[in-house]
């Protein structure tokens, strides 16, 4: 794939194996924030987290492990048509088909949160018995905002809808509209309000064994370990206790087939607290999810 080689000389993340095809997984930026609701800037997540990755330890004395011992591929940003959510959405979910048909462990960087939806709907289809492990600090649970069916906001909902909302299991959950809440409730999907490690830890043997994959809204911390984001809501939880949940599925019996970590803001990240933790943090996933 010559998009692969061309993107492979610019900004990568630390220790990005250079060939595509030796790599078990790849790390790819969605640059768009056109749909948000609040406040834009995520379509400059990527680059940034990438930028700052030099300053990362390749070890993890959390896990025992060396970014060496890990093979994945930076494919660097995916082009996207400002503006149009609709093309994008559908460009993302081409791009994730041609690396799972690869066989590659798609590791995506946002962008808006929105842009999780066309990828777990390629990871659905490949793994049929898919669940998915959502934290954020908003239930991204509606249809439409503001009429908009194509929104920020939306991307747990269009899951749930597409793989059965008893698949779905949110943690970290302090914001979203009433409706929500009761949606998810009548129709059996979990959502762990407030606390992500705890629950998380009672809902892991639940899933033993099957394919999930791992959603993360930066905005799950709480502002004052990650200002840089979007829509910031006071009253989350720690870094460590992120970590710490990261840890608790790398100990599990989950195979974790994909992963995601959007809505990083650098324009509101001034001292690039956001950015520093959102790549310590892809190396803890890589590091405790790439078997
Ligand atoms: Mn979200």
């Amino acid at each position: 794939m010559e998009r692969f080689d061309e993107a492979y000389s610019g900004n990568v993340f630390i220790k990005s194996h250079p060939n595509y095809d030796e790599s078990q997984a790849v790390i790819y930026g969605m640059p768009m924030d056109w749909t948000v609701s609040y406040r834009p800037g995520s379509r400059f997540g990527p680059q940034r987290i990438r930028e700052v990755s030099i300053g990362l330890e390749e070890y993890s004395p959390y896990l025992d492990r060396d970014l060496d011992d890990v093979k994945y591929f930076d494919a660097g940003d995916i082009p996207l048509p400002f503006g149009n959510p609709q093309k994008s959405i559908d460009y993302i979910e081409g791009f994730v088909r041609q690396l799972l048909q690869d066989g590659k462990i798609p590791v995506g960087m946002g962008g808006e949160h929105l842009v999780s939806w066309p990828v777990m709907k390629a990871v659905a289809e490949k793994h049929p018995d898919l669940a998915i492990i959502h934290m954020d600090a908003h239930t991204d649970l509606r249809v439409s905002y503001e009429g908009e069916a194509l929104s920020h906001s939306t991307p747990i909902r269009k899951i749930a809808d597409h793989i059965g909302p008893k698949n779905v299991y949110s943690f970290g959950i302090r914001s979203g509209m009433k409706e929500e809440f009761v949606w998810a409730k009548e129709n059996g999907m979990h959502i762990s309000k407030f606390e992500v490690l705890e629950p998380l830890k009672e809902i892991l043997p639940t899933l033993a064994g099957r394919p999930v994959y791992v959603t993360i809204d930066i905005d799950v911390l709480d502002p004052a370990h990650a200002p840089g984001t979007g829509t910031v809501d006071c009253g989350g939880i720690t870094s460590r206790e992120l970590l710490a949940s990261i840890h608790a599925i790398a100990g599990s019996d989950v195979n974790v087939v994909g992963f995601d970590l959007v809505e990083v803001a650098p324009i509101y990240d001034s001292s690039e607290q956001t950015a520093n933790t959102a790549s310590k943090l892809i190396r803890e996933m890589l590091l405790g999810w790439l078997k």
